[in-house]
């Protein structure tokens, strides 16, 4: 396949994900199309990925995050460390400002599952409890999406 043809098919995988976009509603908070990325088989970790959106007054901090698939589920946040890009854990709890929309995508923050149990397959759907402080619990499910790719473009 030539790369052109490698990104048609990508976008077009993109496309049927943004078909099946799915929102969640929890107090004053969106959570919008979370998603997740399909995993080579021996990958110990995954991305996970959503928005959510602070339609209330105050702000609000996501304090947890967990999912049966993965021993932990961190969120992570990009930095550039002289001319290299890492990622490393948030030092707080995320915050989501009122009227704020914090998007968690790839080449950004996002949620990482840490000692995944199992690949994640194209086509699954993962659970994921997120706690915020002030909205609690609310459990949601990640789509899990092709292998490369990216939804920042649409979500
Ligand atoms: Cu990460």
């Amino acid at each position: 396949m030539t790369r052109h043809l490698f990104l048609a098919f990508v976008l077009l995988l993109a496309g049927i994900g943004a078909a099946s976009a799915h929102s969640y509603k929890l107090g004053a908070l969106e959570i919008g199309h979370p998603w997740a990325r399909a995993t080579p088989p021996t990958a110990p970790t995954g991305g996970g990925y959503l928005s959510v959106k602070n339609t209330g007054t105050e702000p609000d901090r996501l304090i947890s995050a967990s999912s049966p698939v993965a021993g932990a589920v961190q969120v992570h946040e990009m930095k550039m460390e002289g001319n290299v890009m890492r990622m490393r854990e948030l030092d707080g709890p995320l915050e989501i400002k009122p009227g704020e929309t914090v998007t968690l995508a790839p080449g950004g923050l996002h949620l990482m599952m840490m000692g995944l149990k199992a690949p994640l397959k194209q086509g699954e759907k993962i659970p994921l409890t997120l706690v915020f402080e002030k909205a609690g619990k609310i459990d949601v499910e990640l789509l899990v999406e092709a292998m490369g790719a990216t939804h920042n473009a649409t979500h």
